[in-house]
């Protein structure tokens, strides 16, 4: 029996074969999870519910987290299916293209600030208040993934970075909020991984490369690795962890300087 046999999850975030998501999914379904999911917009429809139904679920519901309508349409859709839900992945981040580029002053704006919070880091917030009274009473989790631009500068992930330190404190407050209630929070910093997201971001193969030479493990991760480590955050035996950030990087995080060798 998988350790998230009776266990019902949403995942919000899945848009390719090639997403974190997927990965979390894929691991969760393996352990006997029901899943939902969400996607953005119809143009992300098919592929949403074609990877659903290789999870065995029928369930798939639009949402724009930047909508408040939207968010609260996803739980109305999902009370009609599910009498009560056991977790939220949220694998979502926004911020316009040009502020993930050049140096972080030149680039951030009020405007694209504003943008990557709330796509970032407020909708783990406002997914969790919508989804709430679903999760009283059950042993629910709720997982985000971030980055360790949230912690460190990185080259060109900017506003991304103070978007993700928002995220991660995003955590630690909606875990005191929700512990009294039983609900666990936590998050996932992974390592870099061409997806999606990653498509078109200046030298993205050199970082990929560059960290795999210095982590630790000597490897990138893989989203299965990341799905791993979320199943097991979501699932029952992470019962005593919560409010805590996770690295999936193959240790890149721990060193000071690349392997001189
Ligand atoms: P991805 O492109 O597959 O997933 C990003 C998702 O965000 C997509 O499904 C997209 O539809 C969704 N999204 C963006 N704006 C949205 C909105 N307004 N409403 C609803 N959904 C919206 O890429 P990914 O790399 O799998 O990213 C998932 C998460 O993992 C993100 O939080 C990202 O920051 C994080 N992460 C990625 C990496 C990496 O290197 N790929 C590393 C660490 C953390
Ligand atoms: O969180 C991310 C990327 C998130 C992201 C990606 C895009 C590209 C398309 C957010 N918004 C957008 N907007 C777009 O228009 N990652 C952790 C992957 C990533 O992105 C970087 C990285 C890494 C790693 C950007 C610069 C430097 C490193």
């Amino acid at each position: 029996m998988g350790f998230m046999q009776g266990k019902r999850v949403l995942i919000v975030g899945l848009a390719s074969n090639r997403s974190i998501a997927w990965g979390i999914a894929q691991a969760m379904h393996r352990e006997g999870a029901e899943l939902a999911f969400t996607y953005q917009n119809d143009k992300l429809k098919s592929r949403v519910v074609k990877m659903a139904t290789e999870c065995n679920s029928s369930i798939t519901i639009e949402c724009d987290v930047a909508s408040d309508e939207h968010i609260q349409n996803v739980f109305d859709a999902l009370a009609t299916e599910w009498d009560g839900l056991d977790g939220i992945v949220h694998s979502v981040a926004f911020a316009p293209r040009d502020a993930l580029n050049g140096e972080y002053l030149d680039a951030v704006t009020r405007e694209n600030f504003l943008a990557a919070h709330d796509i970032s880091s407020y909708s783990f917030s406002a997914l969790a208040k919508a989804g709430q009274s679903m999760m009283e009473g059950r042993a629910a989790a709720l997982l985000t993934l971030s980055y360790l631009g949230a912690q460190r500068v990185i080259p060109n992930y900017n506003v991304m970075g103070v978007a993700k330190a928002s995220l991660e404190a995003n955590v630690r407050y909606m875990a005191s909020s929700l512990g009294p209630k039983g609900i666990r929070v936590n998050g996932i910093s992974a390592g870099p991984i061409r997806t999606l997201a990653a498509s078109g971001i200046a030298n993205f193969r050199a970082m990929l490369s560059k960290a795999a030479n210095a982590a630790p493990l000597r490897k990138n991760v893989s989203i299965l690795e990341v799905g791993n480590v979320a199943a097991f955050m979501c699932s029952d035996l992470a019962s005593g962890v919560t409010g805590e950030i996770t690295y999936v990087d193959a240790g890149y995080n721990i060193t000071g300087l690349a392997n001189l060798s």
